[in-house]
């Protein structure tokens, strides 16, 4: 493998290299190749950043934006460069795939902090930043919400949904920037850019990702294009792509994405509901579905006013959706639990009587 001067060296850790990556590569079986880390991908051929950046074929293997791959030229003298193999995924951004079968479309990989943006031009859409945030922590990076635009709101506006945004972020921190302004960059960069760590920007088209993405990088690195009169983005992104901050980290801007379907495990809602888990532990039945059950404290907080109905409503239908695509993936240790779930239930429900 080749890695060998301290110049190759400074571009791979650049791109977040490290010891971990060079021992998995050791124990790989494949032959002399160079490594890099894809930077974009296009239909046959992915753009590979490295000591020698270049395109590269991927054949039948899988790669994603943010993948570490192995590239060898091919057999023949004019053959192109190809894919030899993909090191393991820290982590994956991923959302259900659009189409019949329930599918996995990974949308980024490797990163390390997911920045989730909402533009405060606009109303705050509390149900598309639970959406977001359930990917996010079931992507295996940290999600960071970051309210973008501030300067459109005044000071106390801006803290009042500072404040809202929280109240629906679970553990997530949530930041308010403008890139008109200058406000909350800085502390956002010193905050989570490092050299060799990186920062996926996902959310709603027309949030202001790729500006973002500019203003850190110093550079129209990125086209960036205004918001419809009917407050929409308009797509102007249309590939992920991941680009270097040199010597402080690096940068992965993405498409404003339409559907947003969940994908993985269930940790995502329990992460992005702490408030209603924890709720959950006190009602009477174990596998209370939080709907008549009596002895249910979650249905009792909403009366009581300390739980707002909204949030629930948002986390049973998220809960639903998790369990219909767990259902069509044929996730059987999921269909598993949901059947004991629900047989627990009506006994409980008989005893209870
Ligand atoms: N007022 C204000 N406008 C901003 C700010 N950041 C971005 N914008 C504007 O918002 C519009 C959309 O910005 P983009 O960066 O293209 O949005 P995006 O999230 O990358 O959108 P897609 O690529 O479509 O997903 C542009 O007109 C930007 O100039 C900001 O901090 N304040
Ligand atoms: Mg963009
Ligand atoms: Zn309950």
């Amino acid at each position: 493998m080749t890695a060998n001067s301290q110049d190759d060296f400074t571009v791979l850790a650049d791109l977040g290299w490290d010891a971990a990556r060079a021992a998995e590569l050791a124990e790989l079986a494949v032959p002399q190749g160079e490594m890099g880390r894809v930077s974009r991908v296009d239909r046959a051929v992915c753009t590979v950043l490295g000591p020698h950046p270049r395109r590269v074929r991927y054949g039948s293997h899988g790669v994603a934006t943010g993948d570490w791959v192995v590239a060898a030229p091919g057999t023949l003298t004019a053959d192109p460069w190809q894919v030899r193999s993909v090191l393991t995924r820290r982590s994956s951004f991923s959302r259900l795939a659009s189409g019949e079968r329930a599918q996995e479309q990974v949308v980024a990989t490797n990163v390390d902090v997911v920045l989730l943006a909402q533009a405060l031009d606009r109303e705050l859409n509390i149900h598309s930043l639970e959406r977001y945030l359930t990917l996010a922590w079931n992507s295996g990076a940290q999600p960071v919400v970051v309210l973008t635009k501030a300067d459109c709101r005044s000071r106390e506006e801006t803290t009042e949904f500072v404040g809202r945004a929280t109240e629906a972020a679970g553990a997530a921190p949530v930041l308010a920037v403008s890139t008109v302004t200058g406000a909350g960059v800085t502390e956002l960069t010193d905050l989570w850019l490092r050299r060799g760590r990186t920062l996926a920007l996902v959310g709603p088209s027309g949030a202001g990702k790729s500006t973002l993405v500019n203003k850190i990088i110093g550079s129209e690195a990125m086209a960036t294009a205004g918001v419809r009169a009917d407050g929409k983005g308009r797509h102007t992104t249309t590939h992920r792509e991941l680009l270097i901050v040199p010597g402080r980290g690096i940068l992965l801007d993405t498409p404003g994405m339409r559907g947003l379907g969940l994908w993985g495990s269930a940790e995502g809602l329990e992460r992005t509901f702490p408030d209603l888990e924890l709720l959950a532990t006190a009602c009477r039945f174990r596998d209370c579905a939080h709907d008549r059950e009596p002895g249910c404290a979650v249905t009792a907080a909403v009366r009581a006013g300390s739980m707002s109905s909204d949030r629930l409503e948002s986390w049973r239908k998220l809960g639903r959706e998790q369990l219909s695509v767990a259902a069509r993936q044929g996730d059987l240790s999921l269909q598993h639990q949901e059947r004991e779930r629900w047989k627990g239930l009506t006994k409980n429900n008989r005893q209870g009587r």
